[in-house]
């Protein structure tokens, strides 16, 4: 076992896949602003074409600053590579395009990002790539919905909004018996708090956007697995559709990930606290929090994550307008879709991320018009329940 390989998580967060004697010294990953990289010769070019020369070609198939990224979040998650993208949606859409094909089926989480949602519909009206939501709550219940052509099961969790946590290992005991590729979005979580790859998962995903990057700033996404098989996207959706990501917004990442551990532990605690609160206030009608001992996967999210995460929903015990009237009532929490910022944010699902999703599917995955989602910042988690509070008892 090489010596890196022992490290911990946090150190690996700020070392792993940097080498500075590589790079002049320099203590921080450069960006290699480029978009093409020169040969000495037409033979030389000739070779890095035929994957007989390691070396750099032409920054859409891969970057020295792009490469760091991708192997320092590969060795977070415990995979053996990774990928980045222009964007989480970009890296779900290679994965999925990338790992069926015409006339197969998907089994997804019941609930799933309404982009994500999106993507699916269009597979199936252009490539007849069919699909359908399952709680995927017991072995049975799995295997039964399960068809013949059912090549990959797409996992969010915990799901968006919702916060329901599924159960990888006996989702990745099912699919491994029947030859089925395990795909995790694992946007939630992080790899700080939940490692798929460990479980038995194929792929995992990020929405970098989110708590990789940490501060509100780029937008990118990430794929990890075993080599073969991103070695597989890299040449395919990755290479030919082409949604990479840029140099600068590869080093923006590398600099966010290197505070992921100290930040998670904050946004875990202030998202704790604020679920407690919640579930105390006479306006609210439920609070969905998995690390809530009260939440129906607690038991799940206690064996899979190491802690509860930083997102929570809730819902108002009211009418729809007394939801808005909550929202437009907050100060210092702003009103924004994405998550995993410094700056605590709230969204409303139903008419924002989730508004793709009809409105009989919302119902059905648990999405009201009086569901709020809010990522829990690093403020003080004072000023965000004053905040919370404020809103909240102006209803009384
Ligand atoms: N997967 C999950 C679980 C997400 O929450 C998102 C974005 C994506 C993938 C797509 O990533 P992107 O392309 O935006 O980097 N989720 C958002 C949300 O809940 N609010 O705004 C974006």
């Amino acid at each position: 076992m090489k010596k890196e390989e022992k490290q911990r998580f946090e150190t690996k967060a700020v070392h792993a896949g940097y080498d500075s004697e590589r790079h002049f010294g320099s203590l921080t990953p450069p960006i290699y602003q480029t978009s093409t990289f020169t040969f000495s010769s037409l033979e030389q070019g000739a070779k890095r074409f035929a994957g007989e020369e390691k070396g750099y070609i032409y920054s859409r198939l891969s970057n020295p600053t792009v490469s760091i990224l991708e192997e320092r979040i590969a060795r977070l998650e415990g995979g053996e590579a990774a990928l980045a993208f222009a964007s989480g949606m970009a890296a779900v859409s290679a994965a999925l395009i990338g790992i069926t094909k015409m006339n197969d089926h998907i089994l997804c989480s019941k609930g799933v990002y309404g982009c994500t949602f999106g993507l699916l519909q269009m597979l199936k009206e252009k490539y007849n790539i069919d699909h359908h939501f399952h709680n995927m709550i017991s072995a049975e219940g799995i295997l039964s919905n399960i068809r013949e052509n059912t090549t990959c099961i797409f996992i969010e969790t915990p799901i968006n909004p919702t916060m329901r946590v599924i159960d990888l290992e006996l989702v990745t005991t099912v699919a491994k018996k029947k030859g089925i590729k395990v795909v995790v979005d694992n946007t939630f979580s992080t790899p700080y708090l939940q490692k798929p790859l460990q479980m038995g998962s194929d792929l995992v995903i990020h929405s970098a956007t989110k708590y990789i990057g940490g501060h509100g700033d780029v937008i990118g996404g990430i794929i990890v697995g075993n080599g073969d098989t991103i070695r597989y996207l890299q040449k395919t959706t990755q290479k030919d559709i082409g949604g990479v990501i840029s140099p600068f917004d590869a080093w923006l990442l590398l600099r966010g990930i290197k505070t992921i551990a100290v930040r998670m532990d904050r946004h875990c605690k202030n998202a704790g606290k604020l679920a407690e609160q919640l579930k105390n206030h006479p306006k609210i009608k439920a609070v969905y929090y998995p690390g809530d001992q009260d939440h129906p996967d607690y038991e799940i999210m206690k064996r899979q994550m190491k802690k509860g995460g930083g997102l929570l929903s809730f819902e108002i015990d009211g009418t729809y307008e007394d939801t808005v009237n909550v929202v437009n009532q907050l100060n210092l929490i702003q009103i924004a879709v994405s998550l995993g910022d410094a700056e605590t944010l709230i969204q409303h699902p139903a008419s924002m991320t989730h508004a793709v999703v009809p409105k009989e599917v919302r119902k059905e995955m648990g999405i009201s018009n009086q569901l709020l989602r809010l990522s829990a910042g690093l403020e003080a988690p004072e000023d965000i329940w004053e905040d919370l509070e404020q809103a909240l008892d102006s209803l009384r």
